[in-house]
């Protein structure tokens, strides 16, 4: 052996051992682990991922899942793979992008999600061809618990794979929470604010009063511009001012979506008001049965309250 192909052999089988370590699976279905007792990876067989966390195929018998984890499961005949998971604490919320891939050709799959809060379904999903793989998405509420049953929709013949992976993203957004009035989040005159427009789902069903924002502001008498714009592209969207008496002194709009919505008003007297920014029309993507997220979910919009 030359020189050359003994390092090329000494690094092609680094290499391997590297990479079976980046990939290995467990035998359950779930977290990566080397079998000690041949210090290699162990990759979940059919069988394995057909007996994985069964039962599970009702609510009450969900599979504890972890946001992040890739889960080596299968359905059988008749089956539904249950899981539930928590969402994190964060007050503003976020999103969950769900993946089902690797499904086997034996079947086209679907997953339905549901809020544990009122067990209503939020939305669903399904597979047109056997063996496609479906993404999409939710918004989750601060620790809210969510589950995800997984069956077939149609062309089921025998038993088949799939991995699932559910990864969440929070919703940057200082200003939450300030969906009622009493809580308006103090916001300087003259400085640009970036907050979403978006909602996390409590319940199967988000109401419009939770899309809105409220904000204070102090302003001296005279004259206010309020300016709402890079309004996200699948909403229209409105701004209303009101004094400490809660009297409106001024409101604008856009009836086209992602369109800017401006308040002009004169002879302001001194003191503290309230900027209510609200849906006008449109339907905010708070689901989405693709990998393509809406605006709504990734754009925040900005405000700005001048003198
Ligand atoms: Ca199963
Ligand atoms: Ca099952």
């Amino acid at each position: 052996m030359n020189r050359a192909i003994g390092l090329l052999v000494a690094f092609t089988t680094a290499s391997f051992a590297s990479g079976c370590l980046d990939h290995i699976v467990h035998v359950d279905g779930r977290d990566p682990v080397v079998d000690p007792a041949v210090g290699t990876a162990v990759h979940a067989t059919h069988t394995d991922r057909c007996s994985f966390a069964e039962p599970n195929n009702e609510r009450e018998q969900s599979t504890s899942y972890a946001l992040g984890d890739t889960v080596y499961g299968c359905i059988t005949e008749n089956d539904v793979d249950f899981f539930e998971f928590q969402a994190p604490g964060d007050v503003a919320g976020g999103y969950v992008k769900i993946d089902l891939s690797n499904v086997g050709i034996t079947g086209a799959i679907e997953y339905e999600v549901y809020s544990v809060s009122d067990n209503g379904q939020i939305f669903g999903h399904y597979g047109s061809n056997n063996g496609q793989s479906i993404a999409g998405y939710f918004t989750a509420a601060a620790g809210v618990r969510y589950r995800v049953a997984i069956r077939t929709f149609s062309g089921y013949t025998s038993s088949y794979d799939y991995d699932l992976k559910m990864a969440y993203t929070p919703f940057v957004d200082v200003y939450e929470p300030n969906d009622r009035s009493e809580e308006a989040k103090p916001i300087p005159v003259g400085a640009p604010i970036e907050a979403m427009m978006s909602a996390g789902h409590e319940f199967a069903d988000i109401s419009s009063a939770d899309f809105e924002d409220w904000y204070s502001v102090d302003l001296a008498s005279g004259s206010v511009h309020v300016k709402l714009e890079n309004v996200p592209s699948d909403v229209a969207l409105a701004v209303s001012m009101v004094d400490s008496s809660g009297n409106e002194v001024g409101s604008g709009y856009s009836s086209s979506a992602g369109a800017s919505a401006v308040i002009n008003a004169d002879g302001i007297a001194a003191g503290t008001y309230k900027v209510r920014v609200h849906l006008f029309s449109g339907d905010p993507k708070v689901v989405g049965r693709s990998s393509q997220f809406a605006d709504t979910i990734t754009k925040p919009y900005k405000l700005t309250v001048g003198q």
